[in-house]
C-alpha cells in the first residue's frame, strides 16, 4: 500500500508551502487563516513552546527572517514560496511530520500494544503508526529531527523515535488518554510515562514482594482446588497480577494521604482479595468452605454465598494505616458500583475530607459486565457532579477476555470493554496481566492521577481465565482453541519467577522457599479451620455503635418537637436574605406559609416535610435528599432552593436555621434511577445518623432501580447484616395522568415485605409524614422506608396539619379510625378500609350523600402490618361488612397483600365480618388508563360501589 502521505498535502510543493505557513503561524498565529490556525494547533501540544525553542540559540541563528517576524501583517498567503532555504524547509517539514507521528502514537499506539498474554489477538501493524504514512522512508530514518523535547529528545532520528514510542505506547502497556480535553491532564500523563518509557524500575525488594503476592494469589487457589475440588470459587487464576496491583494502590494511596479505601468488586477473585489483600483469616474462609456460616450461630439472617460477602480490616504500609472495607454485593454485576461510591461520599463527610484525599473508592469489574451493564455508565456519570462526586474512583477491569461463555466479539461493539469510561474522559491504562511489573506500574499511575486530578482512572488488565466460568464448568465446549492455548500457558507466577531468575534477583531455591513457606501457612490454617468459630458478627461497629436490632413494640421513636423549635424552623423557611430577588410567586407563597405557621394550622405537605427536615437539622442530624428536580420538587411544591431572579444565586433556607445546625444537602440528580438510588443507599449504609432520601420523579420510575430495591434495600440486612435507613419517596395516586404517572407500584414493594425488612407507608396527612420522616432517625435501629407520596394531595386542605399535630405528645399513627360523627357503631353497616388518596374521594362522597352508616378506616402503614391498631378500630363495628377499597387495579395496589392479613385480623375479633370484600378497578395490564374521561368514570364507579346501599 502506498504511504498515505502521498495522498495528503504533506508532500511535494504543498510541503514547502505548509512549512512556510507554519513558520508564519509560529511567529504569530493570527497571521494565518483560522482554519490553518486550528490545524497547526492540533499538530503539537505546545506550539508556543515550539516557537520559543526556535527563537533560542542554535535554531534561532538559522531562523529565516520570516519566522522571527512577529509583526507580519496578516498576509495574503502566497501560492508558492521559495523564500526559505531548502534545509530550513526540510527541517520544518520534518518537525511537523515527526510531531504528527509522535501524536499518532499517543493516540493510537495502544492498538498494537502487546496486551494479550495469550497472544491470540495481536495486531502488529496500523497505518497510523507507520513512519511511511508521515512521509518518512527508510532513507530518512537516521536524519536528526527537531522534536521539541518530546519524549525527552530535543532532536531525534525516526529510528530513535520508533524505539521510544514503541516502548512507551506499544509495549505491555497501552494508554488511552488523548481523548481527555484538559491539557494539563494529558501533559501530566505524558510526563509520567514518556521519559521513563512507561515503566517503573522496581527495587530488588519490590520485585520480591511482587513475587510473594503472586505466590499467595496462585497457591491459595490451588490449595482450595485441592481441598474443595468442584466447589465454586470463581478463582483468580489467570488474573493473579491483580493482587500485587491492589497492594500497590494501597501503598501508594497511603503515601498520598489515603486513610480509607472503600472497595466494590464482583465474584472473580473475590476470595483471594478477601484474604490476601484484606487479611480475612484463611481459617475463616476454609471454615466457610466446610459449609459453616460466616457469622456466629445466634445471628439471624439468611446469609449469602461466600463470594458475595464483605469485610473490613486495617492494613499498614510504611507507617500509614489504611482502613479497607469491601462492600457486600449481590450477583447482579455492577450493581454495587453506586453503592460503594455512596459509602465513599458519606465517609468523606464524616471525616470532613474536603479534598477527598482520605477516602478513596476502588471498583473492580469483569470485562463483559463493564461493557454490558448500563449502570456502569450511570455511575460514571455521577463522578463529576457536585452532589455525588467522590474525588475520582480507581477502576480495575479484570479483562479475562470472556464473559461466562461469551467471547468479546459477541459481548461488545468496541475494541475494549473500557470504552464507556471515555465519556467522562478518564485515562485508560490497558496492561498485559502476565507482566506484573507493568500492572503494578499502571496501578500506581492510576492512583497518582486520581490523587492529582480527583478524577476516575481505569486500569484494563488483559488476562485470561484458566478454568471455566466457575471451576465445574467445561470451557472447551465453547472456546476450544482459546482453552488449548491456556492449558499450555505457564502461570503469571511461573513467568515472573523465570524473569527474576534470569535477572539474577532470585534463585530457584529462594523461590521454592517462598512457595513452601506459604503452603505451610495454608496447611496450618486448614487445621485451625476445623475448630474455627466466628466469635462475633461483623456489624453494628464504627458509626453503627449504639444501634440495635429492631424491637417488636410500636416503635414510635420520639418524633414530637417543641412548638418553639417548630416556629424557629418555620421562621427560617420563610426568611429571605436582604437584597435577595425572590421570584414573585414564591414570595406570595412564602407569605401564605408564614401565616400558616403563625396561626399554627393549614400547614401543607411540603411545609411539614421542611419542618421535619429542619427540626432534625437543628437537633444535629444531617439530611440529604436527592432525586430528579428535587430542589424545586416535581410538582413545584418544595422550593427547597431559592434562585435570585437577577443573579441565579442559590439560597437554601434550611441551611440557615441556626448556628451549629447540621447540613442539609438537596440535590437535583442526573436522569438516572438505579445509580442515584444505589448511591443514596450506600450513603445510608455508612451514615446511620443522617436522614438520607431518594425521590422518584413519579413513583413508577423507581422500577429503573429495581435491582437496587430487590438486592440491597429489601434483602441487605438479611443477607449481610447491613441496616439502612434510606427513604424512598414515590409519588403515587390515580389522577388521570396516564399509565406511568399514576402508580408508585405499591404492590411490588409489598411483595418484597418479609422478615421485618422494610417499611411501606401510604400517607394521608402532612403530620403523619412529618412524624414518619423523623421516626426514621429517632429510633435506635434502621429500616428502609418506602413512602407513596401524594400529588394532588400536596395542596389539599384536609391533608394539612396543625402545628400542634407535630408538637408535644404527638407521634406517627399507623392506622386512622373514623373521624366523622356517624350512627352508633353497632348500626354501621359497612366499614371501608383503604390507604392513601382514595380516602378523600370516599370521605367527600359520603359527606355529600349524607351517609352515616359507612365508616372509613385508613391504613397509613401497610408494612409492618399494623394488626394491633387495626384490630382495635375494627372491633368497634360488630355488625358491619368490611370492604377493602383501592383505586389501583385488582392485581395491583395493596389488595393481594392485605387480603389474607385482614382475614387473619378480622377473624380473630368478636365481630360478624371474617374477611374483606374487594372494591376497586378490575385487573389490568397497564397501571392506569391514558384517557382522562375514562379515568373519571372508573374513579366515580369505584366510589359509588363502595358507598352503595
Ligand atoms: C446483571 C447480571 N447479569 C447476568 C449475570 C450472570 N453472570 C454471572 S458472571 C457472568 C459473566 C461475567 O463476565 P465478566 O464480567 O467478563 O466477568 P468474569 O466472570 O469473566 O470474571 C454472567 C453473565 C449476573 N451475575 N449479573
Amino acid at each position: 500500500m502506498p504511504p498515505l502521505v502521498n495522498q495528503t498535502f504533506l508532500n511535494g510543493q504543498n510541503a514547502a508551502f505548509i512549512a512556510e505557513l507554519y513558520g508564519r503561524y509560529l511567529a504569530d498565529p493570527q497571521s494565518v487563516d483560522p482554519s490553518w490556525q486550528g490545524f497547526f494547533a492540533e499538530l503539537g501540544e505546545e506550539p508556543r513552546a515550539f516557537l520559543k525553542e526556535m527563537e533560542g540559540p542554535g535554531w534561532g541563528e538559522k531562523r529565516p527572517a520570516m519566522l522571527g517576524n512577529g509583526h507580519l501583517a496578516a498576509p495574503a498567503i502566497p501560492a508558492t514560496v521559495a523564500a526559505l532555504p531548502a534545509d530550513v524547509h526540510q527541517a520544518a517539514l520534518d518537525s511537523i511530520r515527526a510531531m504528527n507521528f509522535i501524536r499518532s502514537y499517543r493516540v493510537r499506539g495502544h492498538l498494537i500494544a502487546e496486551l494479550d498474554p495469550l497472544g491470540l489477538d495481536r495486531r502488529t501493524y496500523h497505518p497510523d503508526l507507520d513512519p511511511a504514512t508521515f512521509g518518512f522512508t527508510e532513507a530518512d530514518y537516521d536524519r536528526p529531527i527537531f522534536v521539541n523535547n518530546l519524549l525527552g529528545f530535543e532532536t531525534a532520528t525516526i529510528r530513535e523515535l520508533l524505539v521510544a514510542l514503541r516502548a512507551t505506547y506499544c509495549g505491555h502497556v497501552g494508554v488511552e488518554y488523548m481523548h481527555i480535553q484538559e491539557l494539563e491532564q494529558r501533559q501530566w500523563i505524558q510526563a509520567r510515562i514518556e521519559v521513563p518509557r512507561n515503566q517503573t524500575e522496581f527495587t530488588e525488594r519490590g520485585k520480591r514482594t511482587i513475587y510473594e503476592r503472586l505466590v499467595e494469589a496462585e497457591f491459595l487457589e490451588r490449595f482450595l482446588d485441592k481441598r474443595y475440588t468442584g466447589t465454586k470459587r470463581f478463582g483468580i487464576e489467570g488474573a493473579e497480577a491483580l493482587i500485587p496491583a491492589l497492594e500497590q494502590i494501597l501503598k501508594r494511596g497511603g503515601q498520598l494521604g489515603m486513610k480509607e479505601l472503600v472497595i466494590g468488586m464482583p465474584h472473580r477473585g473475590r476470595l483471594n482479595v478477601l484474604t490476601n489483600m484484606m487479611g480475612k483469616p484463611y481459617a475463616a474462609l476454609f471454615s466457610e468452605f466446610q459449609g459453616n456460616s460466616a457469622n456466629p450461630e445466634d445471628v439471624q439472617g439468611s446469609g449469602d454465598v461466600k463470594y458475595h460477602l464483605g469485610t473490613s480490616s486495617d492494613r499498614e504500609f510504611d507507617g500509614n494505616v489504611v482502613h479497607l472495607s469491601l462492600t457486600a454485593n449481590p450477583s447482579h454485576l455492577e450493581a454495587v458500583n453506586p453503592v460503594t461510591l455512596g459509602k465513599v461520599r458519606a465517609k468523606q463527610r464524616q471525616r470532613t475530607d474536603q479534598s477527598r484525599d482520605e477516602v478513596v473508592g476502588l471498583l473492580m469489574h469483569g470485562d463483559a459486565a463493564f461493557a454490558g451493564q448500563g449502570l456502569v455508565a450511570e455511575t460514571l456519570e455521577l463522578s463529576e457532579l457536585k452532589g455525588y462526586r467522590t474525588g475520582g474512583t480507581i477502576h480495575v477491569i479484570v479483562n479475562n477476555q470472556i464473559g461466562f461463555t461469551t467471547s468479546p466479539a459477541q459481548a461488545r461493539s468496541g475494541p475494549y470493554p473500557s470504552d464507556v469510561a471515555k465519556t467522562i474522559q478518564a485515562p485508560i491504562f490497558h496492561v498485559n496481566g502476565d507482566d506484573p511489573e507493568a500492572v503494578v506500574h499502571v496501578a500506581r499511575i492510576a492512583t497518582e492521577f486520581r490523587h492529582r486530578f480527583k478524577k476516575d482512572a481505569v486500569v484494563d488488565m488483559f488476562c485470561y481465565r484458566r478454568h471455566g466460568h466457575n471451576e465445574t464448568d467445561e470451557p472447551a465446549f465453547t472456546q476450544p482453541l482459546m482453552y488449548r492455548t491456556i492449558a499450555a500457558h505457564p502461570t503469571t507466577r511461573e513467568i515472573y519467577r523465570q524473569r527474576l531468575i534470569d535477572e539474577g534477583l532470585l534463585s530457584a531455591t529462594d523461590a521454592e522457599a517462598i512457595e513452601r513457606a506459604f503452603l505451610a501457612r495454608l496447611e496450618g490454617e486448614f487445621e485451625a479451620a476445623k475448630s474455627y468459630r466466628p466469635n462475633k458478627a461483623d456489624w453494628l461497629e464504627g458509626e453503627w455503635k449504639g444501634f440495635t436490632t429492631a424491637s417488636s413494640d410500636d416503635r414510635r421513636g420520639t418524633t414530637a418537637v417543641d412548638l418553639a423549635l417548630l416556629k424557629d424552623v418555620g421562621g427560617a423557611l420563610t426568611r429571605v436574605p436582604q437584597g435577595f430577588n425572590l421570584n414573585r410567586k414564591i414570595a406570595r407563597q412564602l407569605d401564605a406559609k408564614r401565616e400558616t405557621i403563625d396561626k399554627g394550622e393549614g400547614i401543607d405537605w411540603a411545609t411539614a416535610e421542611a419542618l421535619a427536615f429542619g427540626t432534625l437539622l437543628a437537633e444535629g442530624s444531617c439530611v440529604r435528599l436527592s432525586g430528579q428536580d428535587s430542589g424545586r420538587g416535581t410538582f413545584s411544591q418544595r422550593h427547597a432552593v431559592f434562585f435570585d431572579q437577577e443573579t441565579e444565586e442559590r439560597y437554601v433556607p434550611l441551611n440557615h436555621i441556626r448556628d451549629g445546625q447540621a447540613q442539609f444537602e438537596i440535590i437535583d440528580s442526573p436522569l438516572s434511577e438505579a445509580a442515584v438510588l444505589g448511591f443514596e443507599y450506600g450513603y445510608s449504609l455508612a451514615d446511620p445518623r443522617s436522614l438520607v432520601l431518594w425521590e422518584a420523579q413519579f413513583g413508577d420510575f423507581a422500577n429503573g432501580a429495581q435491582v437496587i430495591i430487590d438486592q440491597f434495600i429489601a434483602s441487605g440486612e438479611a443477607k449481610w447484616l447491613r441496616m439502612s435507613g434510606v427513604v424512598l419517596l414515590l409519588p403515587h395516586g390515580y389522577e388521570g395522568q396516564g399509565p406511568e404517572h399514576s402508580s408508585g407500584r405499591l404492590e411490588r414493594f409489598l411483595q418484597l415485605c418479609g422478615e421485618d425488612n422494610i417499611q411501606v407507608c401510604n400517607l394521608t396527612t402532612a403530620a403523619n409524614y412529618f412524624h414518619v420522616l423523623r421516626r426514621q432517625v429517632r429510633r435506635n435501629f434502621r429500616k428502609p422506608l418506602i413512602v407513596m407520596t401524594p400529588k394532588s394531595l400536596l395542596r389539599k386542605p384536609e391533608v394539612a396539619a396543625k402545628l400542634a399535630d407535630m408538637g408535644p405528645r404527638t407521634s406517627f399513627h399507623r392506622v386512622f379510625g373514623e373521624t366523622d360523627k356517624l350512627a352508633a357503631d353497632a348500626q354501621v353497616r359497612r366499614v371501608l378500609l383503604c390507604s392513601g388518596k382514595v380516602y378523600f374521594d370516599l370521605l367527600h362522597a359520603r359527606r355529600e350523600r349524607k351517609i352515616d352508616d359507612v365508616a372509613i378506616l385508613r391504613m397509613e402503614q401497610l408494612y409492618p402490618f399494623p394488626a394491633k391498631p387495626l384490630a382495635e378500630e375494627a372491633a368497634r363495628y360488630r355488625n358491619a361488612e368490611f370492604v377493602w377499597v383501592q383505586e389501583e387495579p385488582e392485581n395491583m395496589g395493596a389488595w393481594s397483600f392485605v387480603d389474607r392479613r385482614l382475614e387473619k385480623t378480622l377473624s380473630s375479633l368478636d365481630i360478624k365480618a371474617k374477611r374483606a370484600r374487594y372494591v376497586g378497578r378490575p385487573e389490568a395490564a397497564a397501571t392506569a388508563t391514558g384517557l382522562l374521561k375514562r379515568h373519571t368514570t372508573e374513579q366515580a364507579r369505584l366510589v359509588d360501589e363502595a358507598l352503595a346501599p
